[in-house]
C-alpha cells in the first residue's frame, strides 16, 4: 500500500460529481466524465476531502484566461498595467513573498531515502524529512474542507513539449485563480495532455491557499493565504505534491520546483537521467560554431540573466533554451541532451533593465503578470534598477501601496518580486527550445555569490572533480527564500532547497553518469560577484560574462590553454578577452587565490560534507576532497 494513496470513491452523474460525504458538486466548466478514469478518481477523492463549492476543469485557452483575469480585476487582486498590452500587476499579502524552505518536506517511510545519515551536530541542511503518519496528521488538519466555499480549478499540464519522450504530465488542483493564470504561462496547460495520458502516470499536485469560507483572518491585498500554516509535502513514491497556505512562486506553481526538481529528481534517478536547477543556453561564436551550456546557480544568482545574455563581444550570438530548470539525459550516441521542462519565465524583477537584460525586458512587454513590483502613474511597472527610465516627477505606487518619487528612500518593490512571461516572447528564444530531442550540452557551469576568495572562473580537472566542485557550491543567501540578511550558505549543485532524495545518493547518481562511450561535458565554476575591499564588484558581469563563455568555448574547441591551480584549471593570464574593459578589470585581483582563504574554505567544506552527508558521502568525493586539500596545503 502506498503511503498516501487515495482510496476508491464512487462517482457518477453528468454535470455534477457525486462524492460520498458531500453529495453533488457542480461542474462549473469542463466535462468531468470525458476525463480519463484515473483523473476522475483523483479529482473525486480531493473534492470529497477539500469540499470545494464547484469544479472548474481548465482548458488553458485565452478565453478562459480572460474570464479569470476579469474576475480578479473586479476583486482587486489584479490591476492592469495600462502602458502595456495584456499585462497585470499583483500584490500579495506581505507575509507571502517567497519560498518557505523551513516548511518544505519530503515524505518517505525510510528517512534515509530522503536525507543523508548525517553526523552529530548536523543542521539538517540537506532537506527536510517527515514520517508519513506524522505528515498525514499535519495534512488532515489543513486540507480537510480547506476549499469550502471556493472553486477548485483542475489544471492538466505538461512539463516539456507535449508528447516528447522527455516530458512528463501533471495535474494540479488549486483554489487560487492567480495560480491558474501563472500555471498557464509557466507550463503547457492543455486538454491535449489528457488525450495523450494513456497508461502514463501523472504527477498529482494539490494546492490550497488554506482559506475556506467563512474565513475569519483578515485578507490583505485581496490575497487570501495562510502564512502561519504553510506546509509543502512531497511524496516521491506516489509522485505527488501537496502544498498549503501560500500562493507564491515555487510554493504554488507546483510544476516548477516541486515537480520539475524534487519529484523529477526521483524519477530521473530511477530512469537514469538528471533533473537540475540549471539554465540552458546556446552560444554561437564568430566562426559560427554553436555550443550548448547548462549552468546551475542558486536562486537569484543570475541564471535568467546568463540564459538571455546580451553579448558585449562582437560576433557572438546567444540563444535561450531555458532559464531555471534542465532535464538532461544521455542519448544512444553518448550526448547529454537537455530540455527545458517549463513554458515561461518566473524571473527576479529588481535589477532587470534594458541595459542588464534587454531580452528579459522584451519578453514581458505583453501577456505578462508582475508580482510585488511597483507601478508608475503612467501605468508602467517599476522596480529598483529602472530609475534611469523614470521621469523625475513621476509618482510611483510601491508594492506596499505607498506613494514614492525618485530620490526618496526605501524600496519600491520586494527584492523577490517577479515577472511571469511566456518563454516564446523572448526575442532570443532558441528555435530548438521545444525540440523534443533536446539540445546537446558541452559544458556544465556551477556558481554562486562569493564576495571573497573565489576567482572569476576555473575548470574542473575531471568529471569526478567537477561533481565535487558542484557539491561544494556556496552562495550568499538571497530574498528568493525566507532568509534574512546575507550569510554564505552551502547550496550544493544549487539544489539544496530542491533536493528530492538523499544528497549522498544524488552525488552517486551524478558520478554514475561517467560511463564508457559518453561525451561528458566539461565542468566549470564561475563567480560574477567577487568584490573589492570597498564592496564594489570586481567584474562588470551581465553582457560581459560572454568573455568568460568565450574562453570556455575556446577550451571546448581546444584553442585555449590553462594553468593548473589547487582548485582547478585557471585561464592563462590574458586568455580572457577584456578588450574595452581593461580599466575596470584587474586580472590579478580577480584570479587571486588567497591561501588562508582556501585552507579555511577546504576545512569548512569538509566539515559540511562530513557532518551533513556523513556516511552517504561517496568515496570518490572523499578522495577528491583529500586531493584538493593536499594541493591547497602545498600552495
Ligand atoms: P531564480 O529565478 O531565483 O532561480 O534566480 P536566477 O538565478 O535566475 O537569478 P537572476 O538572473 O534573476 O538574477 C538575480 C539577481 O542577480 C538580479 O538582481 C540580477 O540583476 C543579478 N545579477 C545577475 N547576473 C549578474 C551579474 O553577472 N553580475 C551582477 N553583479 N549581478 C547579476
Ligand atoms: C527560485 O527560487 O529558484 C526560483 C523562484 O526560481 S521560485 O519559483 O519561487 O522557486
Ligand atoms: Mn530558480
Amino acid at each position: 500500500m502506498a503511503l498516501d494513496q487515495e482510496p476508491d470513491i464512487p462517482f457518477y452523474e453528468v454535470h455534477e460529481v457525486v462524492v460520498p460525504h458531500l453529495g453533488r458538486v457542480p461542474i462549473t466548466k469542463g466535462d468531468f466524465h470525458a476525463l480519463p478514469k484515473k483523473v476522475q478518481k483523483f479529482i473525486a477523492f480531493y473534492v470529497d476531502y477539500m469540499t470545494p463549492r464547484g469544479i472548474y476543469i481548465c482548458d488553458g485557452s485565452e478565453h478562459e484566461a480572460h474570464e479569470v483575469i476579469t474576475k480578479l480585476m473586479e476583486r482587486g487582486t489584479l490591476e492592469r498595467l495600462e502602458a502595456l498590452e495584456n499585462c497585470y500587476i499583483c500584490r500579495t499579502d506581505p507575509a507571502d513573498v517567497a519560498r518557505v524552505e523551513s516548511k518544505t518536506f519530503i515524505v518517505t517511510k525510510d528517512k534515509y531515502q530522503t536525507i543523508p545519515h548525517s553526523k552529530p551536530g548536523a543542521k539538517g541542511g540537506m532537506g527536510l524529512w517527515m514520517d508519513p503518519d506524522e505528515m498525514k496528521i499535519e495534512m488532515d488538519s489543513r486540507f480537510k474542507d480547506c476549499m469550502a466555499g471556493r472553486m477548485m480549478y483542475v489544471i492538466p499540464f505538461s512539463m516539456g513539449p507535449i508528447g516528447s519522450d522527455l516530458s512528463k504530465i501533471g495535474i494540479q488542483l488549486t483554489d487560487s485563480n492567480y495560480v491558474l493564470l501563472c500555471m498557464r504561462l509557466m507550463t503547457r496547460v492543455s486538454p491535449k495532455v489528457l488525450d495523450i495520458l494513456g497508461d502514463q502516470d501523472f504527477v498529482k499536485c494539490v494546492h490550497s491557499m488554506g482559506c475556506p469560507r467563512p474565513w475569519r483572518r483578515k485578507v490583505i491585498n485581496h490575497w487570501p493565504c495562510n502564512p502561519e500554516k504553510v506546509l509543502l509535502a512531497h511524496f516521491p513514491e506516489e509522485r505527488k505534491v501537496k502544498s498549503y497556505g501560500s500562493g507564491y512562486g515555487g510554493n504554488s506553481l507546483l510544476g516548477k520546483k516541486c515537480f520539475a526538481l524534487r519529484i523529477a529528481s526521483n524519477i530521473a534517478r530511477d530512469e537514469g537521467w538528471l533533473a537540475e536547477h540549471m539554465l540552458i543556453m546556446g552560444v554561437t561564436n564568430p566562426k559560427g560554431q554553436e555550443f550548448y551550456i547548462a549552468a546551475a546557480f542558486p536562486s537569484a544568482c543570475g541564471k535568467t540573466n546568463m540564459a538571455m545574455l546580451n553579448p558585449s563581444l562582437p560576433g557572438w550570438k546567444v540563444r535561450c533554451v531555458g532559464d531555471d530548470i534542465a532535464w538532461m539525459k544521455f542519448n544512444e550516441k553518448g550526448e547529454l541532451r537537455a530540455i527545458n521542462p517549463e513554458y515561461g519565465f518566473f524571473g527576479v524583477a529588481p535589477g532587470t533593465n534594458w541595459k542588464t537584460n534587454p531580452n528579459a525586458m522584451a519578453s514581458f512587454q505583453k501577456n505578462a503578470i508582475f508580482t510585488n513590483v511597483a507601478k508608475r502613474a503612467d501605468g508602467m511597472y517599476f522596480w529598483e534598477g529602472l530609475e534611469d527610465e523614470l521621469p523625475d516627477d513621476m509618482e510611483v505606487t510601491t508594492w506596499l501601496g505607498q506613494k514614492w518619487k525618485k530620490g526618496q528612500p526605501g524600496l519600491t518593490s520586494h527584492p523577490n518580486s517577479r515577472f511571469t512571461a511566456p518563454a516564446s516572447q523572448c526575442p532570443i528564444i532558441h528555435d530548438k527550445w521545444e525540440d523534443p530531442a533536446g539540445v546537446p550540452i558541452s559544458a556544465i557551469v556551477f556558481g554562486g555569490r562569493r564576495p571573497t576568495g573565489v576567482p572569476l572562473v576555473f575548470e574542473a580537472f575531471s568529471w569526478e572533480h567537477g561533481v565535487m566542485v558542484g557539491a561544494a557550491v556556496k552562495s550568499e543567501s538571497t530574498a528568493a527564500a525566507e532568509f534574512k540578511g546575507k550569510s554564505i550558505m552551502h547550496d550544493p549543485m544549487a539544489m539544496r532547497p530542491f533536493m528530492g532524495y538523499n544528497f549522498g545518493h544524488y552525488l552517486d547518481h551524478w558520478l554514475s553518469m561517467n560511463k564508457p562511450g559518453r561525451k561528458l561535458p566539461k565542468i566549470y565554476h564561475v563567480n560574477w560577484f567577487r568584490v573589492n575591499e570597498k564592496g564594489k564588484f570586481l567584474w562588470p558581469g551581465y553582457g560581459d560574462n560572454i568573455r568568460v563563455i568565450d574562453w570556455m568555448c575556446k577550451r571546448l574547441s581546444g584553442e585555449a590553454k590553462v594553468v593548473p591551480s589547487p582548485i582547478g584549471n585557471l585561464p592563462e593570464k590574458g586568455a580572457i578577452d577584456i578588450s574595452g574593459i581593461e580599466d575596470q578589470v584587474h586580472w590579478d585581483e580577480l584570479f587571486s587565490l588567497p591561501k588562508d582563504y582556501w585552507l579555511e574554505d577546504a576545512k569548512e567544506t569538509r566539515q559540511f560534507l562530513e557532518v551533513e552527508v556523513g556516511d552517504d558521502l561517496p568515496a570518490e568525493i572523499e578522495k577528491q576532497l583529500v586531493e584538493q586539500e593536499k594541493r591547497i596545503a602545498a600552495m
